[in-house]
């Protein structure tokens, strides 16, 4: 706790942030830098959010080691040095201990202490954190770290409980590590975390069957050990390379096409996509500018990965299988490396649950479509309860004893992303209706941190107690976001961006396409005297 601290009468801290990956690590460094005394709840042993949990074989960033990085410090920064163009989960998990030391953050990290409520207590204007060990404690402000995609998505298929064999989540990664080898495996579903999982397992594992509900739009990461030289260059003038990453949706260093894909011969937009295809990396859905707003658009890049898994895979049968139907990158883009190839190994072999669904787990296995597939291991890679779900966990009660669940049971209704009327002083980093997963999620944790930390300086410097969204403006904020996504092709697939992977959640777009209006409108919201929020 910094010593010039001015702890409110009445309150044990200042501030509680939940969680201890990127978000909260930089809120507890920015308060501290106030002055004002903060604590953060994490339910892991360790720091590092998702990059603690995620330690499945092949995790890796899909965001560039060089953008995927704090900048709110250039020694930080300069010091670090990455190794791969794509950083491994155990590097970034390692960099992020790093920070944790390098500030000295950790005497204000309580580590094994899980959230289970927030409530506020109107009179005092403040709020009361509970752990699931009973323990409390009350802060002026309560911010939500708590991740995008933190809260893990395991279906519930009947018998799980009575498999005899070891179960395991790609979000909830057995901090022992698994053993493969000679092991006989079943991995559902495919999304970004199946498809680096999948080469790994095979190469270890004696048989690996993979069930697939939704087959995978992916293009080769074009990972490699990250030039000295490259990094050097980034690192003489790190300030211009993230100011060009900060107008960009993702990627510093993509050429974003401002041309249709229709406005080029066909050949001409092959030869495009074959030069990204090769360069690998997700600079493939910046070939051209309407590949997400127009479906004929959209059709040639679909076209282009269906053929190359045409190419790649041998047994046409399962190339077909492997080749999807839905638009191109209304899923999050996969980034693999030898994903397709896999399934020409001999071990492997992929199920379609469309035609063979998963009915039963039984103790010796699986049984989908009336076969029984007897497995050692089963993996879930199901994702996550996308950007609500670790929120829904916890029971945060506002005023009047409204609970966040319940207003949001139609879809999340927030102001900017960062604050929820009713909820005064509560503010979630990255939340719903921000631009989080559309972004390189680092610069917009960066962003949301120095927006919260600056409106709690302009409240104690004016003396006020609270700050909450008025209601007209988050009304207005929700529409828009929604008016955004109706404009594109988001709206086609049945993705978490939708919340379309949990049964019973509402179907509303949960992220604000784009990133440089998002932050503009920030601005100019503060400009304005903190337009839209109420302070009291
Ligand atoms: O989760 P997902 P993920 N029966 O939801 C299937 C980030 N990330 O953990 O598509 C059978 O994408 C589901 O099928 P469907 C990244 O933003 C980043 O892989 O819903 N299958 C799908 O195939 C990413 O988008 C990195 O029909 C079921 C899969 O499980 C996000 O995290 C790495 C099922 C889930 O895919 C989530 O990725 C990893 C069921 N009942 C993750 N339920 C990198 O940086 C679900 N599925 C590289």
């Amino acid at each position: 706790m910094s010593t010039d601290a001015v702890t409110d009468a009445g309150a044990d801290l200042d501030a509680i942030v939940v969680g201890a990956g990127f978000a909260g690590l930089y809120m507890l460094h920015r308060l501290r830098g106030m002055g004002l005394t903060a604590r953060v709840y994490e339910a892991a042993d360790g720091v590092g959010g998702t990059w603690f949990w995620n330690a499945y074989p092949g995790a890796r960033c899909d965001i560039e080691s060089l953008e995927y990085s704090y900048q709110f410090d250039e020694a930080l920064q300069q010091e670090w040095i990455w190794t791969e163009r794509y950083a491994a989960q155990p590097e970034i998990l390692a960099y992020l201990e790093h920070v944790a030391d390098r500030f000295d953050l950790r005497r204000d990290i309580r580590f094994g202490a899980r959230v289970v409520s927030a409530v506020f207590d109107e009179g005092a204007a403040l709020w009361t954190v509970a752990l699931d060990g009973g323990e409390r404690a009350t802060a002026r402000w309560c911010v939500m770290a708590t991740g995008s995609l933190s809260s893990s998505n395991l279906p519930a298929v009947p018998g799980l409980e009575t498999f005899e064999g070891l179960v395991c989540h790609t979000g909830r990664w057995p901090r022992s590590g698994v053993d493969f080898s000679g092991r006989r495996v079943a991995v559902i579903g495919t999304g970004s975390s199946a498809i680096q999982a999948i080469p790994e397992i095979a190469r270890q594992a004696a048989r690996l069957t993979v069930f697939q509900r939704t087959a995978t739009y992916s293009v080769p990461a074009g990972n490699a050990p990250l030039d000295p030289e490259v990094q050097r260059r980034v690192k003489a003038d790190y300030r211009a390379f993230r100011l060009r990453n900060s107008l960009m949706p993702i990627g510093a260093d993509f050429d974003h096409r401002d041309v249709s894909a229709l406005a080029v011969p066909p050949a001409d937009r092959d030869a495009e996509y074959e030069a990204r295809w090769r360069r690998g990396g997700a600079c493939f859905a910046a070939a051209f500018n309407d590949l997400v707003i127009s479906e004929e658009a959209n059709r040639t890049a679909a076209d282009f990965v269906r053929a190359k898994i045409r190419a790649i895979v041998t047994d046409p049968v399962t190339a077909e299988a492997l080749s999807p139907g839905h638009t191109f990158g209304c899923k999050r883009l996969c980034l693999d490396t030898g994903y397709y190839e896999t399934f020409n190994r001999p071990n492997v072999r992929l199920v379609d649950v469309n035609r063979a669904p998963i009915e039963a787990i039984l103790p010796e296995g699986l049984k989908a479509g009336g076969e029984v597939h007897a497995v050692d291991i089963i993996v879930f890679a199901t994702g996550f309860d996308a950007l609500t779900g670790a929120l829904d966990r916890i029971d945060i009660r506002g005023r009047g004893g409204l609970r966040l669940k319940d207003k949001w049971a139609e879809g999340a209704r927030t102001y900017l992303g960062l604050q929820s009327e009713g909820f005064p002083n509560l503010f979630t980093i990255t939340g719903p209706q921000s631009p989080s997963v559309f972004t390189n999620m680092v610069p917009s944790i960066e962003q949301h941190v120095d927006f919260i930390a600056d409106c709690i300086a302009h409240m104690r410097e004016r003396g006020f107690r609270s700050v909450e969204p008025h209601r007209p403006a988050e009304d207005a904020w929700v529409e828009h976001v929604g008016a955004i996504a109706a404009a594109t092709l988001y709206p086609t697939c049945n993705s978490w961006y939708l919340g379309a992977n949990i049964p019973g959640k509402p179907r509303v777009i949960l992220a604000h396409l784009g990133f440089p209006t998002y932050v503009e409108r920030c601005r100019d919201v503060v400009a304005k005297g903190y337009e839209g929020f109420t302070f009291a």
